[in-house]
């Protein structure tokens, strides 16, 4: 019976933009992985790190990757999945607190239940797998906007979805570094939204541009939206905006080389380590190895130990790293990297 309800899935996930890798025929522990979005390299490179790890453990996994950055599209896939009785969910969340009730039920289920890269509220997941404390994320990008501002001047955000909560916590974290006496002749003018999507966020950092001609940086979190700002910037040389945020090398080479690049530095980690990490965690969780307690160490492979540790609201979570900077002087080591 569980066999025909996996098939029965399988088609109508493959349907609808989900790819299902089955590596044995036998019954074995299915782990599925919900990104934030389909069309977006960063979620690809997460979701190839977490099926590459359970493959390799013997493992099913099923990856989707929504149509549409949105909560309701993750919800209608993670019922699918509570209806189906996997072992293993882990999302990518783009809503904190709007997945709460399907994932409670899927705990009640027995189904262990994580979140990656991007959280949800602490009594819907057992762990978060996190790439970095929000904290460094945000002096990191602080620090950069100093920087390139020559320490005043006029900034702006251009954040992804406006309830994803990794976006959220890492503008709170900087706008608390920010309050700092360093950074007090920085002004932050506004923060714009532009969906993950590559369209959107170029027609929003017209929009600032347009409305802000003093502007000097413009701080996009998003790989999707870093890459939309540089390319907005290239196309008006005659503009002395620079872009700075959270970038994939090997999208954002072209616009870190060079003289006077319009990016002169980004940060992020490797988003294929941090599928792999949250891919460890759901084969712990599944094997009983982890069950949910500070302190609790596990192996991921040749990723070396990790343990579970509370963060500062006492959640507990996994630390992938911490942000890694990409400038004109090492870009060109790291862009064939990831
Ligand atoms: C985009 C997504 C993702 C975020 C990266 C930095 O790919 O918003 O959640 O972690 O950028």
């Amino acid at each position: 019976m569980k066999k025909l309800l996996i098939l029965l899935l399988v088609s109508a996930l493959i349907l609808s933009g989900c790819s299902m890798n089955r590596t044995s025929a036998d019954d074995g522990p299915v782990y599925a992985l919900v990104t934030k979005a389909q069309g977006n390299t960063y979620n690809e490179m997460m979701a190839q790190g977490f099926q590459e790890v359970i493959e390799q453990a013997g493992g099913n996994c099923l990856i989707y990757n929504p149509q549409e950055t949105t909560a309701e599209e993750q919800i209608q896939i993670l019922q699918s999945l509570v209806s189906q009785g996997v072992d293993s969910i882990t999302v990518a969340a783009n809503d904190a607190d709007a997945l709460t009730d399907v994932l409670q039920s899927a705990m009640k289920q027995g189904i262990v239940v994580s979140s990656v890269d991007s959280d949800v509220n602490v009594e819907s997941r057992q762990i978060f797998v996190n790439q970095a404390a929000a904290e460094t994320i945000a002096r990191a990008l602080a620090e950069a906007v100093y920087e390139i501002c020559g320490g005043e001047g006029q900034w702006a955000i251009l954040s992804a979805t406006s309830q994803a909560t990794n976006q959220n916590a890492w503008i709170r974290a900087m706008r608390s570094v920010l309050e700092e006496e360093k950074y007090q002749n920085l002004r932050l003018v506004d923060i714009v939204y532009g969906d993950d999507d590559e369209e959107i966020s170029r027609e929003m950092t017209q929009k600032l541009l347009e409305e802000y001609p003093d502007l000097k940086v413009i701080c996009a979190p998003t790989v999707i939206g870093l890459e939309a700002v540089a390319q907005v910037l290239t196309e008006h040389p005659e503009l002395e905006t620079k872009a700075t945020g959270l970038g994939l090398p090997s999208v954002m080479a072209e616009y870190i080389e060079g003289e006077n690049p319009v990016c002169p530095c980004m940060f992020l980690w490797n988003p294929v380590d941090l599928g792999r990490l949250a891919a460890y965690v759901s084969l712990a969780l599944v094997n009983g190895e982890l069950t949910g307690i500070a302190g609790e160490e596990f192996e991921a492979g040749d990723m070396g130990v990790f343990q579970v540790e509370e963060d500062e609201s006492g959640a507990l979570q996994v630390v992938l790293a911490w942000p890694l900077k990409f400038d004109t002087a090492n870009i060109g080591e790291w862009k064939s990297i990831f």
